[in-house]
Parts: C-alpha cells; structure tokens; sequence
C-alpha cells in the first residue's frame, strides 16, 4: 500500500493538504475561543491561514496585529458602516489604520485577536462582510466607481457585483462551495467606456458591448499576476446578457474549482488550466457546467475612452448633483481621517463614499448649491481635489512596513519621492507611477507609465533596496501590459533615474533650482 492510499492527503502540497483537512471557513466557529487563548496559543495554520478565510491576515511583521480585509462590492460604502471601520481602527491608536486597496477596497490594521467576535458583530449589525476575501477565495469585486451617476455609463454594475458577491459568499455568511479554489481569483465588471477597473488583469472581466443591438458583455477570462508569470485576460468568445452574469461567474468557478491545476502553487491560476485546456476546450466545459451554448462574443467592446481617474469635480448624470473625487495619498487613512469622510459624505452628499482601484475616494451626490462650503472643508487641504500631477497618479502596495513579502518600503519611499520630484520637475499631464514592493504585484507595476518592482541589489559592497522599472502600461482602451525595461536600480539612485525619465519621455521641464 503506498503513502498516499494509507493518507489520501500525502502527496498534496502543503497548502491543498490543510485545506483538505480543515475547511478554512470553520474557524468562523472558532472566533470566541481565539480570542479566549490568544494569537500565541493558536493553532498556525489556524492563525496564519485559515483566518484569512474570515478575512483576518496575521502580520509576522507586527505580530498580535493583525490585518482584516473587507468586501466593498463595487467600492461602494455608507457613512455609517465607514464610521463603524473607523471605529474599530480608532482603539488601536498608531497602530490603527485603513488603507483603500489596487482592488476598490480596505484593508484595517492593529487588530488584536480578543477583539474578534466583537468585531463581527459590528460588521453584522451594519452589513458589512470580511469573509472569504484572503487565500484561496475570490477577492473583492470590483465595478465601474461612478456606476449609477455617470451620465455616459452604459450598464450600471452596482446590482450585479452585489448578485455575484452574494452568489460566492451566500449573502456574506461564507459559502463552502467557493472556500477551496486552487489558488485566488479576482472578477471585474466594467460598466462605462473607459475600464476604469482594470478589466484586462482579472481571472474574469466582464466589458460591455452590443450583441444585434441588445447591451451586454464580452467576457475575458485569465489575466493575473504573479511573481512566475503575468498575462493579459484573453477573450473567452462568449457574450452575455447582463442577466447572465451571476451565472457565467458560477459556471467558470465551478470548472476552475473541479478542474483547476493545484499540483504547484505558481500554476494554479485560472490561465495556467485554459493554457492546458485550449480555450475551445475551457469554453466547452463552462458551457456543459451552465447547461446551455455560450452566445459567441460581439465584434467590438465599447470600451472607447482613456481612462479616467475620477479626481475633482464631475456633473452627474442626475441634474444638479455632483461627485467628488478626492486625492488620498498611496491610500492611507489614519481614524480621524475616516471620521471625517463619513461626516463629509453625510453633510453634503447623501451618506455615500465609493473607493477607487487609485486608492482614492469619491463622495457622491453633492448638490451644486453645497459645492462652496464642501471645498473650503480642511480635510481636503491633504486629500485634495486638484493634486500636483505626479502626486495624483501615484499608486503603492503595502510594502515592508507591514507586508512580509516586502524586499523595499513603499508607500512611505513613494510619497517621499514623489514630493521630492515635484519640487524638481514640472510635468505637463500626470504621470501614473505605480509602487510595488515585490514580484506579486499588488501595486500592478505593469499597468504603469512607471512600475517599480521591489528588489535588491548590490552597492558599494553591501545589498541594497532597489526597483526594477516596468514601463509602457496603457490602461483603459486597447490596454496592454508594461514590461521590465531596467532592473535593480538601487533606491538610493531611483530619484534621479526617475527625473530623467520623466524628461526623456514625457515631456517633463526641470524647474529652475535644480542642478543635475
Ligand atoms: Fe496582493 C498577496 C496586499 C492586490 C497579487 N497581497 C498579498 C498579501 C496578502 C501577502 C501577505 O500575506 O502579506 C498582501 C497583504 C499585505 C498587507 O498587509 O496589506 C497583499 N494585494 C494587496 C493589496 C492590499 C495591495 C494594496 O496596497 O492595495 C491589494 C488588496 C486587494 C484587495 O482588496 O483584495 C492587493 N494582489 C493585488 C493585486 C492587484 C489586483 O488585484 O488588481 C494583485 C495582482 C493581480 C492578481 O492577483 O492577479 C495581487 N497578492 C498578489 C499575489 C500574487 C498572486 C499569484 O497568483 O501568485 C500574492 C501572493 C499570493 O497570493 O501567494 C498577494
Ligand atoms: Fe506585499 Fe509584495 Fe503585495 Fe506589496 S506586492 S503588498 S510587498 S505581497
């Protein structure tokens, strides 16, 4: 008798195997007795992994504190559930804080394990989930940020991004179904004309387009990053009624889930199956999974317009209202700050916030006649709706200050630096500079003007932090990825290799007191 008949789960890796033991989703059971014992007492795989099930990532950077990443669906949020993630920030003092993620959403920190089942009641009682947002599980959906106020938007996603996060996650209560995938996934829906959602790096995108005259999507299937390997969704050739969504989002889960590659981690994603498959094949068993024939795909998308980045003052679609987006530096909002948005949200729109994949935040609903006294408000002399255009477009990770993935600092390097360049270069449109601090790619370096890609590098003898360059992102129509154009500069010198690009290529002027 071999190994794996004594113990079916021998020849998993280890990942597969304490998933087959214990579905990550039971820990949801084991939150009062967590929080009795302590972090320290805790099972590891419970407190490293399986929490993440529940949304709750613990942090070896800063241990006993840990991270809880939401589900904002389509980004959207009321005052009222923002004050209460306020709330729970506030009691951690300097350890408290939000960050609004590359994926619509939040992320929270300082958490301490005792504080748990309190926690979850809170959530539950202002309708606000965390589950299944970690691991092996379908991350955050996001959808068109002005859904439902754009005056050109062609389908409204607000509905349907909720219909599919309820689909995967029964309602917010965790659904068995979707919590042992082979590896994430991530789903966008594009609504409007300018893919303000990144639709070309997702497991599944949905874009709009007209099938003889009838609104719907074209369906791309496959895009990811990951330190091995990064790929462009690739069409499916399959349109649907925006009726259908809910349903294609299940059937393609479904294949993924029992079909899905999980000998090796680094080929686990959607592609690496429709790589061994052939698309007509992976096309063919969505088709069986859902019980009827796909539609092929529209000729063209409309996807038609660069991207916009929602920053400033917009006319909406409803006469007389307005949004707002304001500028949030590398998204990184302290308690107070997340206090004020609620009461701004309240005072002068209708109690609504909408987060963006910029890691910014657009308060919408804001009549013309509350347009004046809004933008005299201090919070928008640091959260800004005209920002320097570097500053504006500048996205980062998490980086080492809490992300153990880390090889360089982020955030915190990118507003320094970027400040820095401000002060000496002048650039005649934004320039969109993404930061990540390692080869996963949260920051999505590869959809940049600049991606810099944490590293290392050797310097005067001694190992350094250092940057990779990606460049050549285009985003919204025709989008396609960015390529590494420069490896390990160290960071030392990323100041200066960064004016002269922004001269070299777009059209920057240095301002007069620089010497170079
Ligand atoms: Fe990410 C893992 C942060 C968007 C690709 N990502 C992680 C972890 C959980 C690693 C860890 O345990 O420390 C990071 C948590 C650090 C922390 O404390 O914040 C982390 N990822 C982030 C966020 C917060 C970056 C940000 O500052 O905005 C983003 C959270 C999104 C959300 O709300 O769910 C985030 N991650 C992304 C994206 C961008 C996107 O989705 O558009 C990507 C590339 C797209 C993709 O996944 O295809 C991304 N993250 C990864 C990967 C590589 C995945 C792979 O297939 O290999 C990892 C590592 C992994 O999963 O093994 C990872
Ligand atoms: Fe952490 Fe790397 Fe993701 Fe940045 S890119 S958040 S450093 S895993």
């Amino acid at each position: 008798m071999t190994e794996a008949t004594l113990n079916p789960t021998a020849s998993l890796n280890k990942f597969e195997k304490f998933k087959a033991e214990k579905d990550g989703l039971e820990v949801k059971k084991e939150l009062d007795q967590f929080a009795q014992i302590g972090w320290e007492a805790m099972d590891e795989i419970d407190r490293d992994h399986r929490l993440k099930w529940m949304g709750v990532f613990f942090r070896p950077v800063t241990p006993g504190k840990f991270m809880m990443r939401m589900r904002i669906p389509n980004g959207i949020i009321t005052s009222g559930q923002f004050r209460v993630l306020a709330e729970i920030v506030q009691r951690y003092g300097e350890d408290g804080v939000g960050d609004v993620t590359t994926r619509q959403n939040i992320q929270l920190r300082g958490i301490r394990v005792e504080d748990l089942p309190d926690i979850f009641r809170r959530f539950e009682a202002a309708g606000l989930t965390s589950v299944q947002t970690g691991m092996d599980n379908v991350r955050n959906i996001t959808g068109s940020p002005v859904a439902g106020i754009d005056a050109d938007e062609l389908i409204d996603t607000r509905g349907l991004v909720r219909k599919v996060q309820d689909m995967i996650t029964n309602n917010g209560e965790g659904n068995p179904s979707f919590t042992n995938l082979p590896r994430k996934f991530n789903i966008a829906i594009a609504g409007c004309r300018d893919n303000s959602v990144h639709a070309e790096i997702n497991d599944i995108a949905f874009v709009p387009a007209f099938k003889d005259g009838t609104l719907g999507f074209n369906v791309l299937v496959g895009g990811f990053f990951s330190a091995k390997r990064c790929e462009a969704a690739v069409p499916l050739n399959a349109w649907v009624d925006p009726r259908d969504v809910v349903a294609m989002c299940e059937a393609i889960l479904l294949v993924y889930r029992n079909h899905g590659l999980r000998a090796n981690r680094q080929k686990a994603r959607l592609m690496w199956l429709i790589d061994e498959w052939g698309m007509e094949k992976f096309r063919a068993e969505v088709e069986q999974q859902l019980g009827y024939p796909l539609q092929t795909a529209a000729e063209k998308d409309e996807i038609l317009w660069d991207k916009r980045d929602h920053i400033g003052i917009h006319a909406q679609s409803q006469p007389g209202l307005n949004y707002v987006g304001l500028h949030v530096p590398v998204g990184r909002l302290f308690a107070g700050d997340m206090f004020d948005l609620a009461r701004l949200a309240e005072v002068y729109g209708s109690g609504e916030l909408r987060l963006t994949v910029e890691q910014n935040i657009i308060i919408p609903n804001i009549p013309d006649s509350r347009l004046g006294p809004f933008l005299k408000e201090p919070l928008l002399e640091r959260f800004s709706v005209a920002p320097e255009p570097l500053v504006r477009s500048l996205v980062s990770c998490t980086g080492a200050q809490f992300c153990n993935f880390a090889l360089i600092e982020t955030k915190n390097r990118a507003l320094a630096m970027i400040s820095e360049l401000e002060q000496e270069v002048s650039v005649p449109r934004p320039v969109r500079i993404h930061w990540t601090g390692c080869p996963n790619s949260c920051g999505q370096p590869q959809v940049a003007d600049i991606g810099l890609m944490g590293t290392k590098a050797r310097k005067d003898g001694k190992t350094v932090e250092a940057a990779d360059i990606y460049m050549g992102g285009k985003v919204g129509k025709e989008a396609h990825l960015g390529t590494c154009v420069r490896k390990a500069v160290p960071c030392d010198d990323l100041k200066d290799v960064l004016r002269d690009l922004l001269v070299t290529q777009f059209q920057g002027q240095l301002k007069d007191a620089v010497t170079v």
